[in-house]
């Protein structure tokens, strides 16, 4: 495939294929564990891939074959969060997992090794994920000093329910991806050659589907979840929808034109 750089950036990579945008954490050095230059550019890249128009499907993986991302990195982990190169603690990979649910595409983690931490978090917070073979799961906050207790509580506990998630956070075991398979952590565990055709397989199933009820129900999923925030994504999208209707350019045009609307339609759904 011939994927395409979208924007040049230190730790990670940003490319485009035939509708797919594909984020690649870039420190394989490190298990491709994030600092918050990584994540600075992992929010930028999202960014970009909710505007533009062309990009349907996002991938989010890690480079090599060890790690998809190993959570934040150690060595800069500092009081009060992982200290950016101005020397100010940051914890702003929560805004990226904030940015992956609430983007209106399927966001598909590609998980290609260790899913650790803040990186497991990760993947729990994408729409689908794939695994490879060789792919581990877990958390690790409570040994090395560290929890998420926001989405990489509630939403895991959603995901695989109360006592399992439980167990991962309590006892910070690893497992292995026919475990998160059968957990539902996953969707679909492949053998590492295969990781990104099947991704690329899935996205284009989802591509020859309507985009827009894909949004729709993507918003709908998560509003349930995600309270008075769920609600208002999903209700920005019901407002975009009014105004792809006639009635809702007469209320402008009435107003521009400085006369009363003219809003007797009678051929609205009952
Ligand atoms: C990922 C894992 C299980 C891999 O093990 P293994 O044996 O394959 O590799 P190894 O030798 O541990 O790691 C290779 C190199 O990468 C570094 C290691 O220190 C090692 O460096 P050298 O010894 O070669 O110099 N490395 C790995 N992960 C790193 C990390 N996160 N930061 C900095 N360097 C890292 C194993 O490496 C592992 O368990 N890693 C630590 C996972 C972890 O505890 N992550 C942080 C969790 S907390 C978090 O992410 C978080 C949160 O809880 C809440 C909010 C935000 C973030």
């Amino acid at each position: 495939r011939n994927w395409t750089p979208i924007r040049e950036y230190e730790e990670i990579r940003f490319e485009f294929w035939e509708g797919i945008a594909k984020i690649t954490i870039d420190r394989p050095r490190w298990r491709n564990a994030f600092t918050p230059t990584t994540v600075k550019e992992l929010s930028e890249a999202f960014a970009i891939a909710r505007e533009r128009a062309d990009i349907r499907v996002i991938f989010l993986t890690g480079a090599g074959n060890m790690a998809f991302c190993s959570g934040g990195d150690m060595h800069v982990k500092g009081l009060g969060g992982y200290i950016d190169a101005g020397g100010v603690p940051r914890l702003n990979i929560l805004d990226v997992q904030k940015q992956i649910r609430s983007i209106p595409k399927p966001v598909i983690a590609l998980v290609n090794g260790y899913a650790i931490g803040g990186g497991h978090v990760l993947q729990v917070v994408c729409d689908l994920s794939i695994a490879s073979e060789n792919a581990v799961f877990g958390q690790t906050g409570p040994r090395v000093g560290s929890f998420d207790a926001g989405f990489g509580a509630s939403y895991l506990a959603r995901v695989v329910g109360q006592k399992k998630a439980r167990e991962i956070w309590f006892l910070c075991r690893q497992y292995k991806a026919d475990e998160a398979l059968e957990m539902g952590l996953v969707n679909k565990v492949v053998p590492f050659e295969s990781l990104e055709d099947e991704g690329v397989a899935w996205a284009q199933e989802i591509m020859r589907l309507s985009a827009l009820a894909i949004r729709m129900i993507k918003a709908g999923l998560n509003a349930e979840l995600d309270g008075q925030a769920g609600i208002q994504e999903l209700a920005g999208d019901a407002t975009m929808l009014y105004y792809m209707t006639e009635e809702a350019q007469e209320g402008g045009r009435a107003f521009l034109e400085k006369r009363a609307p003219d809003f007797n339609y009678n051929k609205r759904p009952s």
